[in-house]
């Protein structure tokens, strides 16, 4: 086993190098970053005042809408000269949000998917065909980097073309994929449909992330195609893919804390809560010079285990991230994440996975309808089973809703990030 130290030194370890970089972090943003000086001292806080790690909590939160308002480069630390790469990331309005690298941030980035590499045993004997989209989004070239790094045969193929990724897994003798959870779910669909495909593969794990996705999915996606598979966890603004990786005990992620600081807050009042409390995960990045963020409020939802893994690694774990924040759904005063409907339907077996939601208001009234489409074995169900299967969900869910249920392959497939939601009510 391949590991580096800072991922199993002891906790005062850990917090004597987390503090250190803290304040190098704070010093240079306070010296670089007007916006940064400016919120600080509106605080009334001073770089000489962050003495230890609680007094990260002095310090003023940042927001999605801080890296809008200072679109392009207004939250970068490094001069243009520094910067060798741009990401950015889109979002629902707007201007995408744009994040920098200097030379040593793509180092970083590439060691901190090594450390994934090697949590899932990916090494110079696996050919990884890497299907998240290439471009401005992270997830493509943060991973092509570090898979070159522990010498893995590296297929760029990016997202989409179906039959292509399949073509060359049969090929190439692909034997990792990192894709999304919903693109790894259609890939595996479309093996399935042609018999004797998948013994021609040598397909055996897969690194899946950028979107929420649950137990219940990755025992589905496990066994459709017959690998292990591995969640990856990360967001642009902290750094991409690569925050925070899973071991082969699958029992929470490894957050690279050597680098990000984790806090998880109440979202409501902002409060800091304990180790196990679920609540919204915030970082502060304590070693990259091209945009630092300081407690970056991330809107996921998990919670942190300081327990040491079996596996040998001490960095702190964060829970399997099953939904964020702004996805909550309320309806009717009910608290509904999607990844809910997900599980009931894995849980009930009875149809695929693949499902939306459709939310509409009559009046005062939240509706909510669901779509979900049926297996091949359960197509043209009654309606007795379409019974069966609202029940099932409203119980699980505890609301009441309508049922539609879609013929196999009827529901839009993914190659990125799944888009299940329609909240008609903001329309
Ligand atoms: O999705 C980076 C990434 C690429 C991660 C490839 C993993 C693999 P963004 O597009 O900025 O970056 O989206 C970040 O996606 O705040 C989460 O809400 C969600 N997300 C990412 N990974 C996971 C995961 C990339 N493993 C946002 N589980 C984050 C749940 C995830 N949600």
């Amino acid at each position: 086993m391949n590991w580096d130290l800072q991922e199993c030194c002891t906790r005062e370890e850990m917090a004597s190098i987390q503090l250190k970089r803290l304040q190098s972090t704070i010093a240079r943003v306070y010296e670089k970053v007007p916006y940064y000086r400016e919120k600080m001292e509106a605080q009334g806080v001073k770089p000489k005042d962050i003495m230890s790690l609680s007094d990260l909590r002095k310090l003023p939160f940042t927001e999605k809408t801080d890296l809008r308002d200072t679109y392009p480069f207004g939250l970068f630390a490094a001069s243009q000269e520094e910067i060798i790469r741009l990401h950015a990331s889109s979002g629902t309005t707007g201007k995408p949000i744009v994040v920098g690298y200097t030379e040593n941030d793509i180092e970083i980035w590439r060691e901190m998917i090594v450390r994934t590499m090697y949590a899932a045993d990916i090494s110079a004997k696996d050919t990884i065909q890497i299907a998240y989209g290439y471009g401005l989004f992270t997830g493509g070239m943060g991973i092509h980097y570090g898979a070159e790094k522990v010498k893995a045969r590296v297929i760029p193929i990016s997202g989409g073309n179906t039959r292509k990724q399949i073509e060359l897994m049969e090929d190439f003798g692909t034997t990792v994929l990192a894709c999304t959870p919903s693109y790894a779910l259609h890939l595996g669909e479309e093996i399935k449909r042609h018999p004797g495909l998948r013994s021609r593969l040598q397909l055996k794990t897969a690194i899946l992330g950028a979107e929420p996705w649950t137990e219940q999915m990755r025992h589905q996606i496990e066994n459709l195609l017959e690998i292990d598979a591995y969640d990856i966890y990360g967001l642009s603004e902290i750094i991409g893919p690569g925050v925070a990786y899973e071991c082969e005990n699958k029992n929470g992620l490894h957050i690279n804390e050597d680098h990000f600081i984790p806090e998880i807050i109440d979202p409501e009042t902002l409060d800091p809560l304990g180790a196990g409390e679920y609540g919204e995960l915030v970082f502060t990045t304590i070693t990259k010079e091209g945009i630092p963020i300081i407690r970056y409020r991330t809107r996921d939802l998990t919670a942190l285990n300081y327990e040491p893994c079996e596996c040998g690694r001490s960095l702190v774990r964060m829970s399997k991230c099953e939904g964020r924040s702004d996805d909550m759904l309320i309806i009717r005063g009910v608290n509904l994440f999607p990844s809910q409907i997900e599980a009931a339907l894995l849980d009930l077996n009875l149809t695929s996975s693949h499902y939306e939601l459709h939310v509409s208001r009559e009046g005062t009234l939240d509706k909510i309808r669901a779509v979900v489409e049926m297996k091949e074995e359960t197509a043209g169900g009654t309606e007795l089973l379409q019974r069966k299967i609202r029940s099932h969900i409203e119980h699980c869910i505890g609301l009441s809703l309508d049922l539609e249920l879609a013929a196999p392959n009827q529901l839009e497939r993914f190659t990125g990030k799944s888009k299940r939601v329609f909240d008609n009510r903001r329309n």
